[in-house]
Order: C-alpha cells, then sequence, then structure tokens
C-alpha cells in the first residue's frame, strides 16, 4: 500500500520536474526528559509505513543510478538510523539500513547522519523540492541551506531550483481519496470504535466518573489492537458537553443528564472519529429526547446530501435547516427560518461546522474548496458528518428545562458511486438503539 502511494506520488513530481523531502515527526517531551509517545508524520507515514523517528524520505523521480551494475534506478531514498545494539538495548530496536529496502520496498537507505550532506547531490538539476516548511524551525533552516548551496551551482550551468513547493498541491489530493487497502484499516478502526461506545452505554451509571469511561474507551482500543485513541477523547457529563474541546474527563456523572463521547480509534494511524450522546441512567427525559432527536434528524439530513457531484458545504447546509426549523419549532429561537439564517441566532446552539475530511489526520487534508467554491464530492472521500446543538447552563433566554443540554451526533461517511457509506454504521444511533444499547449488561462487554 505504502509502495503503491510512493509510486502514485512519483509520477505526479515527475511531470513537474519536483523531488520531495519528506520528514517524519521529531520527539515531543511531556516533561523533563520524559517524551509522548512517537506518532510518524502523517505524510511520511503514507509514504513509507515506517514508524521509527529520525528518518526522511526523499524522492526523486528522474532516478540516480546505482553503483551496483544492472540494477533499477533509484528513485526513493529512505534516510533512517543505523543499528546500535549498544543504544538499541536503552531505546528500542531499529530496523537498520541493510533490511529497509526489502523491508519496506524503498529503492536505497542511507544513514540519516549523511542526510544534509547528500541532499544538495540528490537534488540537484530539480526545478522544484516539494517540502512543508513551518513544522520543524531546525529542518526548516537545514533545508533553505540546501537551497542556498543549489543556487551556489548555478555558474557551473546547473539549474537551481525555482520553487519550495507544500505538500498540499499533489500528496495531499492524493491522501485525500482513500484506497481500499485504506478503507480496510478505516472499517477495522470503526469497528473498534463501536465496541468502545458500545461498552461505555452499557457500563455508564450515575455516580461513575467521567475518567472511569475514558478509561475503558482507551482500554477497548488498545486490547483490540488499534494504537490507541486517534485524539483525545471527549467525555463531558451533563453541560460539560456544552464545552466543545472538553478534556478533562474528570467529572461525577449524575443521574438524569447526559454524556457526551466523542472518541474514535486510530488503526495503522488512520483516525475514527465518532461522537454519540446517551442519558447516563439510560432513559432520555422528554427534553434531553427532543433534542437528540432534532440532532439526529440533522445529521440524517447531512448524511442523506452526500453523493458524488454535489459540494460538500451541502452537507452543512442541509444538517443546519433541519437544526434551524427545528429549533423554532421547540421554542428556543425566535423569528423565522429566513430571519434565523439572516442574524445567524443559531449560533447561540449550534457554532461548529458539520464535516470535515478524515483520514490519517483526524481533521485530515486536502482542500475543501476549488476555484473560489465549495469541492464537489468524489467518490474515495471520507469526512465526518457532525451537527450539535448545545444550550449553555446559564442561559436564561431559555426555559430552565432546556439548559445544559449538549447533544452531538457524529459519523465517518465514506462516498461511493452510487452515493455514500456510514463506515460508523455499527454504532447505535436512533434513540431506541442507544437506551437498548445502556440497557445491556456492562460485564458482557468486558471479557
Ligand atoms: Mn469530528
Amino acid at each position: 500500500m505504502y509502495h503503491k502511494h510512493r509510486e502514485r506520488l512519483l509520477q505526479q513530481l515527475a511531470e513537474s520536474r519536483t523531488a520531495a523531502v519528506i520528514p517524519t515527526a521529531s520527539h515531543k517531551v511531556r516533561n523533563h526528559d520524559c517524551e509522548y509517545r512517537f506518532r510518524p508524520s502523517s505524510d511520511f507515514w503514507y509514504l513509507t509505513g515506517f514508524s521509527e523517528p529520525e528518518s526522511v524520505l526523499v524522492l526523486l523521480p528522474d532516478g540516480i543510478a546505482s553503483d551496483e551494475e544492472d540494477s533499477k534506478e533509484i528513485k526513493s531514498v529512505l534516510f533512517l538510523r543505523e543499528r546500535n545494539p549498544q543504544v538499541e538495548t536503552w531505546t528500542g530496536r531499529r530496523l537498520g539500513l541493510e533490511l529497509a529496502p526489502d523491508s519496506l520496498g524503498v529503492d536505497e537507505a542511507r544513514n540519516i547522519d549523511e542526510l544534509w550532506t547528500a541532499l544538495p547531490l540528490l537534488l540537484k538539476g530539480y526545478e522544484r523540492i516539494m517540502y512543508r516548511s513551518g513544522l520543524e524551525e531546525e529542518f526548516d533552516r537545514e533545508i533553505n541551506g540546501v537551497v542556498k548551496r543549489l543556487r551556489g551551482l548555478a555558474r557551473g550551468g546547473i539549474m537551481p531550483p525555482i520553487e519550495l513547493v507544500d505538500t498540499a498541491t499533489s500528496l495531499h489530493e492524493l491522501r485525500l481519496f482513500k484506497t481500499d487497502e485504506e478503507l480496510a484499516l478505516m472499517r477495522r478502526g470503526a469497528e473498534i470504535t463501536a465496541e468502545a461506545h458500545r461498552a461505555a452505554m452499557s457500563t455508564c451509571q450515575p455516580g461513575m466518573n467521567e475518567y472511569e469511561i475514558d478509561a475503558l474507551l482507551e482500554y477497548t482500543f488498545r486490547r483490540r489492537g488499534s494504537t490507541g485513541a486517534a485524539y483525545t477523547s471527549i467525555v463531558a457529563g451533563g453541560e460539560n458537553a456544552c464545552v466543545l474541546h472538553y478534556v478533562e474527563n474528570n467529572s461525577p456523572l449524575q443521574d438524569g443528564e447526559l454524556l457526551l463521547i466523542d472518541a474514535g480509534a486510530e488503526v495503522d494511524y488512520y483516525a475514527t472519529d465518532v461522537t454519540r450522546t446517551f442519558p447516563i441512567n439510560g432513559q432520555f427525559n422528554e427534553e434531553q429526547r427532543a433534542i437528540y432527536e432534532l440532532v439526529l434528524e440533522a445529521e440524517q439530513a447531512g448524511i442523506d446530501t452526500a453523493r458524488p457531484g454535489v459540494e460538500h458545504k451541502a452537507i452543512h447546509k442541509a444538517a443546519l435547516g433541519v437544526l434551524v426549523r427545528g429549533l423554532l419549532r421547540l421554542g428556543l429561537l425566535e423569528g423565522t427560518e429566513e430571519s434565523v439564517h439572516e442574524d445567524q441566532s443559531f449560533r447561540r446552539f449550534f457554532m461548529h461546522g458539520t464535516s470535515h475530511w478524515l483520514g490519517l489526520d483526524v481533521h485530515d487534508c486536502g482542500a475543501y474548496t476549488v476555484a473560489e467554491s465549495s469541492r464537489q464530492l468524489e467518490p474515495g472521500m471520507v469526512f465526518t458528518v457532525e451537527p450539535g446543538i448545545y444550550i449553555d447552563a446559564d442561559d436564561e433566554s431559555v426555559e430552565a428545562r432546556w439548559r445544559g443540554i449538549g447533544v452531538r451526533i457524529e459519523d465517518d461517511v465514506l462516498i461511493t458511486p452510487e452515493g455514500n457509506e456510514v463506515l460508523t454504521a455499527g454504532i447505535p444511533r436512533s434513540v431506541q438503539e442507544v437506551e437498548d444499547a445502556c440497557k445491556s449488561g456492562a460485564l458482557e462487554t468486558m471479557v
């Protein structure tokens, strides 16, 4: 799969006389001398499937001649760490230069320590260099140094690069369209995420704490072989649901309130992004149910809109239309449909977008607009549909019975040639399904 991704990008690079330099992420310090678990950069992972730090992929569409006779042209060079048994005892095993070509399918492996001396020679003669700046200052500086050295060769008749091009131009466009192999990983993520949300619904009881549910989600993700949560899980009981990026996850869960969970598994670094909202005691009250059913109707309208040829923004428009009509019907908004859209008074209750691309990054890459208009949906695109209603606990402009209710429902949708497929359809969603899932025994899901 990663080999195919490289081949596809190399084809595009060849057309524009571009070489690519794609570094992985660097270690991130958590505190003092402790680091977060390493996570490769998504661009690098997409092209290599290699998860060691301190590695850089260089793609050279013109190829370089190999030292060995009658061997193939070298178009992909992976710079990585040399094996070192003493160091590996402390910091972990390394693939090493010898095994990398066979194991990863790259044409050549070189020592990462030689990167900056080798790079000017490798990039010599290319008109453009694809590189995403702004991520690592030190790397940016070194790349600038390489470009400067290449300019120095101009007098010798070697044209220096005329442009640094961002990965957004072609690499991110490739990443936007998921292949069957990528979709298999995303389906696996959806399965694991379904199990985690079901476990949360069936286990949750009044008197528990948000952190217990957070731990249960993480446990379910990890025990099924996922790398863990694709992003920091939001486990928000009661009015905490009205804080959109609530991640403290440390409040007691109260009888009679809702629990909003925004959490998804990451499988081979592909993200799932799902939100469910359910009653802590297993039974919606009248107001909660009214809001829930309205958000569900809006989500369904968004999903029903999604098919090839439709603009991406139409999803938001469809969901928003349902929400506005519903909020007027419930008396939570005043005026007419037109006046509410005009004065944007819905923003008090629905202040975020309805959909974003999904893939290796939870807010995945790919342009949302093309030639200044919203992009048309095409088969292979995956995105979320996630409307919500959040009524502030202190909002005295609405009746007390509505206050503190926060509901979001979010699923992951794939555009198919015929329409769409909800990848996360296996997760309880209707009022009935959710209440049933809350009633099912807690322990059976733990085995
Ligand atoms: Mn989302």
